[in-house]
């Protein structure tokens, strides 16, 4: 399989799907938001791009199945998958704010193949495939030489389950405040990792994300020289629902401080 020039379908498909979200917002109104669960949004934008990214890439890769946020699409075993989120980071979305962005991975049962988020905010396009490296608008993307945690610059987002996962964002945020280079949450997990492969951001973490959230941004860590790990420090992370990503040398004091106070029911 050409994964190069895989990739470069991909991203015209994320970056066409990207162009319908801009264009949407321009005229969306907050009475089209359903609720999916307490404070998970969904609206007829999410579905409508999935629908476009569903159809495209099944013509790029019929053998495929899929995994996608809005279920528009099923996976079935096949030797090929493909993970989508066809609008990362709703909530800001509907309320006029940014980031937002399309997300787009190829994934086997074992590993991840490809990876694709494109942000029509900025027209910024990462990507990458396994061991052919990631990219920012074709320039090559490495993560930060951060090595100590009070340095560190880093991402602690806020799932919508706030009963179970209150007391490890309050013992992250009373173990980091004040004490590393700076924290921020923006409210897209694909664009917070993506941040740490471009080296913007020296760790992200989040749990209680789906592997659509995920599954892109993962894979150019990795391919620009970080680590990513479940909660639990596993580098079998694909099939998870909470994930630590770092340059690296952070990604121990963050599991650490992580694993002391795991999400209840974890
Ligand atoms: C979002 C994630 C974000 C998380 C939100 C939500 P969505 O995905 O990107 O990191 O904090 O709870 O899961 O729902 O916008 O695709």
């Amino acid at each position: 399989m050409d994964l190069a020039s895989l990739a470069a379908n991909v991203c015209r498909i994320a970056m066409n799907a990207g162009s319908f979200l801009k264009e949407e917002r321009k005229t969306f109104r907050r009475e089209n938001v359903e609720e999916k669960r307490a404070h998970d949004y969904v609206s007829y934008v999410d579905k409508e791009s999935e629908k476009l990214i569903v159809a495209e890439l099944s013509a790029l890769l019929p053998e495929a199945g899929f995994i996608t946020e809005e279920d528009s699409a099923v996976y079935r075993g096949e030797p090929y998958c493909w993970v989508v989120d066809p609008l990362d980071g709703t909530t800001n979305y509907i309320h006029d704010n940014t980031p937002y962005c399309v997300s787009i991975a190829l994934r086997t049962k074992e590993e991840l193949l490809l990876g694709v988020v494109y942000d029509p905010c900025r027209d910024e396009c990462f990507y990458g495939w396994k061991d052919g490296g990631a990219y920012l608008d074709g320039e090559r993307m490495r993560v930060s030489d951060v090595r100590q945690l009070e340095n560190a610059f880093l991402m602690i987002e806020l799932p919508y389950n706030s009963n179970e996962y209150a007391r490890t964002g309050e013992h992250l945020l009373h173990s980091l405040y004040g004490k590393v280079g700076g924290i921020r949450m923006n409210g897209s997990a694909a664009l917070g990792i993506c941040y740490v492969a471009a080296g913007r951001l020296d760790a992200w973490e989040e749990a209680f994300i789906g592997k659509w959230d995920y599954a892109a941004a993962a894979l150019l860590v990795l391919e620009a020289g970080g680590r990513v790990t479940d909660f639990y420090g596993n580098d079998n992370f694909i099939d998870t629902h909470h994930i630590i990503a770092t340059n690296g040398h952070l990604h121990p004091e963050l599991q650490t401080l992580i694993r002391e106070a795991l999400p209840l029911g974890m």
